[in-house]
């Protein structure tokens, strides 16, 4: 096959290498610089030693942070909301704060409580991947007496591990929830039992404790008002009620991301594009 390149033509002066081999040193040392620069910023800012298993397939948001010692955890922890653990999709016109009706148990109030992923809509015509109680975001509205027994019957349906805290209600420790403090974390398809008695009254709520920023941001919280047996005497005469509970949620990409607060050049950007572009306030 010798001689058979370019159609059989002899080579001609023309086609001879014009460089120098100094040239060609030149070239390949900046080559080799320019290699091991890429190599050096992107170790000196990323965490190199995380493996596919230590962030499990996670989707990020952009503009997250992302240091030599960010650990897979917490990349886990802000990830989106992986659209195969939707379980249910509610109706457009579902709401949440239903409140739940206990059945009595020798003297005890039992509500049963269950997390899943479902599909939630925060405006008719925008949808969340959500983390839910009961299927609704906020979470059923726990509504009790002061100085009732409760028990709280939570199966866990997430395909994260959970757990339950009361929050400002002062329960027996064990019943508190911080996960991997108080208790085990509740695991995918198990059932935990909290139970305690309420002694205090007035507006309270309950909320995730394991991964509390991520499971929260994604809804899993809920209104727990306790009527005070004394509430006649104690509060003024009224005709309404209202319970507000707020909450932030980031989608981007039509995925769901847990929200939170999150740093780098993309947000530096964008509060920098707000504030160009924000307009007076006028004062009313
Ligand atoms: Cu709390």
């Amino acid at each position: 096959m010798t001689g058979r390149r370019n159609g059989g033509a002899e080579p001609t002066d023309a086609m001879k290498p014009t460089v120098t081999s100094w040239e060609v040193g030149a070239m390949t040392l900046l080559s080799l610089l320019a290699f091991a620069a890429g190599v050096w910023i992107a170790a000196a800012n990323v965490n190199l030693s995380l493996s596919a298993k230590n962030v499990g397939g996670s989707i990020m948001a952009r503009g997250m942070v992302m240091r030599p010692d960010q650990p897979g955890a917490s990349m886990k922890d802000m990830s989106a909301v992986a659209a195969s653990a939707v379980t249910y999709t509610a109706p457009v016109d579902a709401r949440g704060d239903r409140e739940l009706k206990p059945r009595m148990e020798n003297g005890v109030k039992v509500f049963p409580l269950e997390t899943s992923v479902i599909r939630w809509h925060i405006l008719p015509n925008v949808s969340v991947e959500a983390y839910a109680y009961n299927q609704q975001v906020p979470g059923p509205r726990i509504h009790v007496m002061q100085g009732d027994r409760v028990r709280f019957v939570v199966t866990n349906h997430l395909p994260e591990p959970t757990t339950i805290h009361w929050h400002g209600l002062i329960v027996p420790n064990n019943m508190d929830g911080p996960a991997d403090i108080t208790q085990r974390p509740i695991a995918p398809g198990e059932t935990f039992t909290y139970e305690f008695t309420v002694r205090q009254s007035g507006t309270y709520f309950y909320h995730s404790h394991d991964e509390p920023d991520r499971q929260q941001g994604l809804g899993l919280y809920g209104a727990f008002i306790v009527d005070s047996k004394g509430s006649a005497r104690h509060l003024p005469p009224h005709d309404l009620e209202y319970t507000v509970q707020l909450q932030e949620w980031l989608v981007e990409e039509g995925r769901t991301y847990p929200a939170m607060i999150m740093d780098g050049p993309y947000q530096i950007i964008l509060r920098l594009t707000e504030r160009l572009t924000r307009q007076p306030r006028r004062s009313t």
